[in-house]
């Protein structure tokens, strides 16, 4: 339940967009209950329309990693405004932001700036079928990479089949160059790519999965996908767009110390701007246009305000934010798997530093087969319960939560309290 403010909201919002919302999970559709409708946020709050505040798990789906508003950040924007809000032509700006994202992630070579990680997936993912000549991309059930046509697929009738289409509007054709596996499934990778390896281009993955809650690879599993990449000609791309600078300033390339030949960027490493990046092997990034025969654009790609809001963010994420982002988000875990326990309630959580998801299910989740086993159904009433008592989680059992620098241990154990009785009341119900 929200606010009246927020209700009068929807009803007027809804009457003029789809549901009310410019991003169908922000309807809270999977949870009951409406939308709260934020007026501001600050460092680890937001605040909604009727001016309540909340603790804030979602940091508009990963980006405000050192809270909102940050005050360097507002600076970078503001200055840069009075600049000009887009040219439509090269900057220095740029060639900082391209250095910097460099430095971070060696893997590397050479990058495009984006307006979305949408359009990062899409086009990492036509670079390489520009590259390798094939058309063939395989995709792990569960991972999300964008909302691009052959993206929204599902598995076909059997592992080895193409796929088909996960969303109205996708043409069948674009669905069947798509293959879909298990994730943590080496064997079934290794299937795929024994009877078709000749045909794929490329095989995308969320190195750390955000995006049916948080499930960690298995050991060797990211390396398999870039060995067998490599055996066949195939390009590897890791999805980094929520894990980039999230679990380590250089991802979970850095953390797992694989290399990809191609990386996805966003979110964090936009600023929480309209602004991704896609890169990887020189050879590869060399295909692009206008040095390349792989056509990709942008009006506002690599616009001056949102590189100067990454650019301010992206140097303040030294080694000590990450300590402190593991501490807590090791705090809230440990939280949560007492409180469910004393509730006597089903609950497994699974974090990557401080991406976590409590599923409601015995667990543990490796892959799509197994998350969906959650009871979705007590988890909606979880997290009715969390936002009566201030604490706004991501409104889906399919999505990872953020802590952010800005929280303190007061404002986790404040939510681990509030989890308790939330995970009590739930199991009441
Ligand atoms: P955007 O086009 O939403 O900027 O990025 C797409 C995307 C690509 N890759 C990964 C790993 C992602 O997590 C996303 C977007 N994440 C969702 C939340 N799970 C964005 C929230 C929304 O769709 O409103």
């Amino acid at each position: 339940m929200s606010d009246p403010k927020s209700v009068e909201l929807l009803a007027r919002a809804e009457r003029l967009i789809p549901g009310g919302v410019n991003s169908p999970v922000r309807a809270f559709r999977s949870v009951g209950g409406k939308p709260v409708f934020v007026a501001r946020a600050e460092g680890a709050y937001l605040f909604g329309a009727d001016g309540k505040r909340y603790t804030d798990y979602v940091g508009s789906w990963g980006p405000m990693i050192l809270g909102h508003a940050h005050p360097a950040v507002v600076e970078a924007i503001t200055s840069a405004a009075r600049n000009g809000t887009s040219y439509g032509a090269p900057t220095e700006l740029e060639i900082r932001f391209a250095e910097k994202v460099i430095e971070l992630y060696p893997s590397i070579e050479m990058l495009r700036a984006v307006s979305s990680g949408t359009e990062a997936c899409m086009a990492a993912l036509r670079v390489a079928r520009g590259f390798t000549g094939r058309e063939a991309i395989v995709k792990f059930e569960g991972c999300y990479h964008g909302h691009a046509d052959f993206l929204l697929v599902k598995a076909g009738s059997g592992a080895l089949t193409f796929g088909v289409p996960d969303s109205a509007g996708v043409p069948a054709p674009t669905a069947k160059a798509t293959i879909t596996a298990p994730y943590n499934d080496v064997k079934a990778l290794e299937a795929i790519f024994a009877e078709r390896g000749s045909e794929i281009a490329a095989v995308i993955v969320e190195p750390v999965v955000g995006n049916m809650g948080v499930v960690p690879p298995d050991g060797g599993f990211l390396e398999a996908i870039v060995r067998l990449c490599k055996d066949h000609g195939a390009v590897s791309i890791f999805d980094e767009v929520m894990t980039g600078c999230r679990v380590a300033r250089g991802g979970m390339q850095e953390r797992a110390k694989v290399r990809p030949d191609m990386t996805c960027l966003g979110k964090i490493v936009g600023g929480g701007m309209p602004l991704a990046a896609y890169g990887g092997r020189r050879e590869i990034m060399q295909k692009v246009a206008p040095i390349g025969p792989v056509y990709q654009a942008g009006t506002l790609s690599g616009n001056p305000i949102a590189v100067s809001a990454a650019l301010a963010l992206l140097e303040r994420l030294d080694g000590g934010v990450y300590d402190k982002l593991e501490a807590l988000g090791a705090r809230m875990e440990q939280g949560f798997v007492d409180g469910a326990r004393k509730a006597n309630v089903a609950v497994c959580v699974q974090r990557v530093g401080s991406m976590l998801t409590p599923f409601f299910t015995k667990g543990p989740i490796r892959s799509f087969g197994d998350a969906v086993k959650s009871d979705t159904a007590r988890f909606g009433r979880w997290h009715t319960a969390m936002l009566a008592r201030g604490h706004y989680w991501p409104p889906s059992q399919y999505e990872a939560a953020f802590v952010s620098a800005a929280h303190t241990e007061a404002d986790v154990d404040a939510t681990v309290a509030a989890a308790a009785e939330a995970f009590a009341a739930a199991a009441a119900s």
